[in-house]
């Protein structure tokens, strides 16, 4: 029903926004179980509702091109990948200093000099010919998974096309992929019905193997990189059935990651979302599902903003805007352009 895929837009928009601002802060910082309750205390001092929300929490490169994303879908009828790249430019240029990764400002430079003549040519040449295989894909497609959630296929297209313009490294793609699988089967979810967090794994895990084998049987060079998601997602899957100690933040970290590249934090993101569902982790003490899927990213370490943006976009799009806390909302830069956005895009998925 209308109102419920409105509501969800909105909490996957939000959701990744909530995740890139409030994570931004603890980007890189060292880890201690001391810094874990720290977390908890920066949570429950942004969810006083008397505190005053300035300064906001800024947004970082994740919401600066997720922005972009949405626009590029809700301008034109048909996706004009010369016209997203034009977005991202004149976004980067008019803010520069949003944390944007190290390498991708060296696109958006060659874009800028050859007027985005043609989207796809810069981004081959990173990492000599190699292509970038950061998650700046992925943090940045879920606009994608909402417009094109009732069409798979021409989902996973523009979803690779437009990771295309800054990423062709086959785990930068495929790690946007994944992301865009996850968002959009939740958002297929009522959130009235309980998530089974093993069933929603193994079909995510169908869903990347599928395209990591171009639809083909399963390889035997696991070791390839054409088969790294799927054994992320077997990996999830087992972290899934082991209860929490002591060492299993860091088994975590080793086994599926928290850096800036894609196959070392989209399977940790919705990880995150999954493990979260379960009020079992012991030093995050809170009701607040959305919350306790933001947070454990944030506990997790490394690059925070972006796997806490990317599990909140998930989060969000299950659980919807009601389900977010109001509280946290309101701490972060440019909500209220964020929702807005999110209607835009959800009435230009609805046009005729
Ligand atoms: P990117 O394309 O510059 O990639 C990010 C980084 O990944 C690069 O700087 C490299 O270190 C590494 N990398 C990617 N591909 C390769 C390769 N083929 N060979 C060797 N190294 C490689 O930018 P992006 O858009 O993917 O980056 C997204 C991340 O950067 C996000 O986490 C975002 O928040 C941002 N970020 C910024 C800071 C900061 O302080 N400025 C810190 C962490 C992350
Ligand atoms: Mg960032
Ligand atoms: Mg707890
Ligand atoms: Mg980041």
């Amino acid at each position: 029903d209308q109102i419920t895929m409105r509501s969800k837009f909105r909490g996957a928009m939000l959701g990744s926004l909530m995740g890139d601002c409030l994570g931004a802060p603890y980007e890189f910082c060292d880890i201690t179980p001391g810094t874990k309750m720290q977390i908890q205390k920066y949570f429950d001092d942004l969810g006083d509702p008397n505190l005053k929300p300035q300064p906001f929490k800024k947004y970082t490169d994740d919401t600066a091109m997720l922005k972009s994303m949405a626009k590029f879908l809700i301008d034109k009828p048909e996706p004009d990948f010369n016209f997203l790249a034009k977005l991202f430019v004149k976004e980067f240029f008019s803010e520069p200093r949003r944390g944007y990764g190290e390498n991708v400002v060296e696109v958006f430079c060659k874009l800028r000099d050859t007027k985005c003549g043609d989207a796809f040519s810069p981004a081959k040449t990173q990492f000599n010919g190699q292509g970038s295989y950061g998650n700046g894909g992925a943090m940045r497609v879920a606009p994608v998974a909402l417009f094109y959630h009732s069409d798979y296929q021409k989902m996973l297209e523009v979803a690779e096309k437009a990771t295309n313009v800054t990423h062709t490294h086959l785990l930068g793609v495929n790690g946007a992929l994944l992301q865009c699988i996850a968002v959009q089967q939740a958002l297929m979810i009522d959130p009235k019905n309980k998530i089974n967090a093993k069933k929603f794994c193994h079909e995510i895990f169908k869903k990347i193997r599928f395209l990591e084998t171009k639809g083909g049987q399963d390889r035997h060079d696991v070791e390839s990189e054409e088969c790294t998601y799927q054994l992320k997602m077997k990996i999830v899957e087992n972290f899934l059935s082991r209860k929490f100690d002591d060492e299993f933040d860091d088994e975590v970290i080793i086994c599926l990651g928290n850096g800036v590249s894609a196959h070392e934090s989209v399977a940790t993101a919705i990880f995150c979302f999954l493990k979260a569902l379960d009020d079992d982790i012991p030093y995050i003490k809170t009701d607040d599902i959305y919350r306790r899927t933001i947070q454990y990213a944030i506990s997790l370490g490394g690059d925070t903003d972006t796997i806490a943006c990317m599990a909140g976009a998930i989060c969000g799009a299950y659980l919807g805007e009601d389900a977010l806390n109001k509280n946290l909302m309101k701490h972060c830069e440019k909500y209220k352009d964020i929702i807005e956005l999110a209607d835009n895009l959800f009435d230009a998925h609805s046009a005729p």
